[in-house]
């Protein structure tokens, strides 16, 4: 089985880190392969970042479907270009905000999401209602870090920590959802430290999207899943028409 896990974003070090979190997961006989495109923003913490990772994505999906991958991780917390991925893509595709959400809901009444920067909140509450689990998530909480500083700035693990007992106690939630795929080699020693869940949704994607392949399920081409009806694309998009 090939899973491939896709950072959406350009940043190679973070590709890096995203595919050593994936690995924890896969079972013998799955092969994880975590890539990011060539073009696109180095991060994505804005809708206008998101947007415009959107066809870095679709090339991922369209090359990796040329190669036999067996499903796709959006590595994400936006899970940007989630539902075209889907449309397009041969097997499953699991986004990493919804597997996270998913996941946390079977371990507890409610969960706390912990991000990065503020403004990506509202992004994960919209996300929580069209997976239909809002009534689930008793707090959304940031760490006001940029996603690039994740990895270099030495205080990202204990301002982390800190943001987590306090999302726990002030929430009164029982499991944590780290709302960053940057966090994802965190949440190992983070659940010790805490002594709650911890769901990386690196992890929990790669989990789920194996889980869907096993069970020989794939996304649904009955009706909105179907594969978009080709037509031409005008311009700088022009590669894109189906
Ligand atoms: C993210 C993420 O997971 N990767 C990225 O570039 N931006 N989302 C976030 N909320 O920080």
């Amino acid at each position: 089985m090939l899973i491939r896990v896709i950072n959406p974003n350009t940043t190679a070090s973070m590709t890096r880190s995203i595919g050593r979190a994936a690995e924890r997961v896969a079972a013998p006989g799955v092969i994880v392969q975590a890539v990011n495109p060539g073009s696109g923003p180095a991060s994505i913490e804005s809708h206008y970042d998101e947007a415009l990772a959107v066809p870095g994505i679709v090339e991922e999906i369209v090359a990796g479907d040329a190669e036999g991958v067996d499903g796709y991780v959006l590595a994400c917390f936006g899970d940007p270009g989630l539902l075209a991925a889907r449309e397009i893509a041969h097997g499953p595709v699991v986004g990493m905000a919804e597997a996270a959400m998913r996941t946390a809901a079977y371990l507890g009444r409610s969960f706390s999401v912990v991000t990065t920067l503020a403004r990506t909140i509202g992004r994960a509450q919209d996300l929580a209602v069209q997976f239909g689990v809002a009534q689930a998530c008793a707090g959304y909480h940031a760490i006001d870090l940029p996603v690039l500083e994740v990895d270099t700035d030495p205080a990202t693990y204990a301002s982390l920590l800190e943001a987590c007992r306090r999302a726990l106690a002030g929430d009164r939630s029982d499991v944590i959802v780290l709302g960053c795929a940057g966090f994802a080699g965190l949440a190992p020693t983070l659940q010790n430290d805490l002594g709650a869940p911890v769901v990386d949704g690196v992890a929990a994607g790669v989990a789920t999207v194996r889980g869907l392949i096993d069970q020989g399920l794939s996304t649904s081409r009955v009706l909105e899943f179907a594969r978009p009806p080709a037509k031409e694309y005008a311009g700088t998009l022009s590669r894109f028409a189906l």
